[in-house]
């Protein structure tokens, strides 16, 4: 029997519940059709079947070369194979078997809860320049709809902005289906400035849910409804000071949901501020985190680089898109998410371009290494915090053989993801 990956990929990709007669795991290389006869023998010396393969692709630099079988090829194979074997871990599937290449994500609220600003904030490319002159300027209405693209690490991602004018909100609510299909995430944005706003915002709410209620088996076509997620902007005085009003907010939410636990709404609530930048990228880093599990594999490359060097700390942070972690490892005495933080905020301040920060760990002072690698074409920050048992001196010496290394480790998790987003993946050889 002759496997063609792809096939049985666009097979799964139509329909996940399809079931195969054997796992993709145990299919053997000398079934795959991509690979010709030698390269199958060649190939065996490594390696029996599709799951071994998928464990060791991070080897595959290796066999490779010693095999001179196509790199790019072996890799292909393996992105491949990896979402086949991971059909329980479907989301790469529904996001495919929405029929859309792309994730898309709408925002909806009120008029001038800061939509706009938000999205705007995401959508700043260039790194260095300050929050405030590019976002600070007030955005004109938004007169019905409005969409802009962009990519996350080449994953390309549509936001819509609904406008919040009353006579937009009875358009979607009549005709939801036109608006929310193949969406992937509903942010909706609360003006945590305004409270006769936010009434008004609350009798929205229920009236949208009753409309999508209304639709629900039309949008769950592919059996996935958009997940929900809610901001309370313009909390200006940061999320520490705000923390009581979320905890309010989220108790009116879910009266309205009573569906969702207040557990479950408080991991989907968040505070942000257009001043303070970094709670809106650390909020769309995890909702991306939640609707397309790209971190899994950065994570990955990171710990191999970590388990080499002894780093207490790694993380990598793509500079492009609104300068969101994208994966990050840390040794069990360390608090990432506040580390994160603080590394976010000095970023907001241009500091990036220094080649160390201390940061607070939560237990002490420590000094975080930070690189810039241009990986794929795209352009990255990799930080790391040494181990107390690393040799620094040495280490210090090393920083060149570390990005190289960097490099090395992640350009195959990052073109990995790209591969499994790429609509042209059959068209390549
Ligand atoms: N203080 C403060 N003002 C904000 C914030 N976000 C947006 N605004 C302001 O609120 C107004 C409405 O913003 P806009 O993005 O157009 O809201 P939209 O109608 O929801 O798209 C503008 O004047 C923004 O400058 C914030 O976090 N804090
Ligand atoms: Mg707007």
């Amino acid at each position: 029997m002759i496997w063609d990956l792809q096939e049985v990929r666009n097979q799964l990709l139509r329909n996940p519940q399809l079931s195969l007669d054997l796992s993709p795991k145990e299919i053997p290389i000398s079934e795959i059709k991509l690979l010709n006869r030698e390269e199958i023998e060649l190939l065996e010396e490594h390696v029996q079947n599709l799951g071994d393969l998928v464990d060791n692709w991070f080897n595959l630099l290796t066999i490779s070369k010693q095999t001179k079988i196509d790199r790019f090829l072996l890799e292909k194979i393996c992105s491949c194979a990896s979402i086949l074997i991971d059909k329980t871990d479907d989301a790469y599937l529904q996001l495919k078997s929405t029929g859309s290449t792309y994730v898309k994500i709408v925002f909806t609220g009120l008029y001038a809860t800061g939509k706009t600003s938000i999205i705007r904030h995401l959508k700043r490319t260039d790194p260095l320049k300050i929050y405030h002159e590019s976002v600070l300027t007030a955005p004109r209405p938004t007169i019905g709809m409005d969409s802009i693209r962009l990519s996350f690490n080449e994953i390309p991602i549509v936001l819509w902005e609904l406008g919040g004018q009353e006579a937009f909100r009875k358009s979607y609510i009549t005709d939801p289906r036109k608006y929310f299909s193949h969406t992937k995430a509903i942010i909706f944005v609360f003006d945590g400035k305004d409270e006769e706003k936010i009434e008004e915002s609350l009798e929205f709410l229920k009236e949208f849910k009753s409309a999508l209620k209304k639709q629900e088996a039309k949008l769950n076509k592919f059996g996935n409804l958009p997940k929900f997620y809610f901001i309370v902007n313009k909390m200006d005085e940061g999320p520490d000071e705000s923390a009581p009003f979320i905890a309010e907010m989220a108790n009116r939410i879910s009266e309205i949901l009573p569906e969702t636990s207040l557990v479950n709404i408080m991991q989907v609530i968040y505070p942000t501020s257009i001043k303070i930048g970094t709670s809106i990228t650390t909020f769309f880093g995890r909702v991306l985190e939640e609707i397309i599990p790209f971190r899994r594999y950065i994570n990955e490359g990171l710990s191999t680089l970590s388990l080499i060097y002894n780093f207490d700390f790694s993380c990598l942070i793509d500079l492009e898109v609104g300068r969101l972690p994208l994966g990050w490892q840390h040794n069990n005495k360390l608090e990432p998410k506040k580390i994160i933080n603080q590394l976010l905020d000095l970023f907001e301040e241009g500091l990036f371009e220094y080649s160390t920060f201390t940061v607070d760990t939560g237990k002490q002072i420590k000094e975080v290494n930070i690189s810039r690698l241009k990986i794929l074409k795209r352009e990255y920050v990799y930080l790391y915090i040494l181990g107390d048992e690393a040799n620094i001196d040495q280490l210090l010496m090393k920083k060149e053989k570390i990005e190289e290394l960097a490099i090395r480790a992640l350009t195959p998790q990052l073109r990995f993801i790209q591969l499994a987003f790429d609509p042209n993946f059959h068209k390549q050889r």
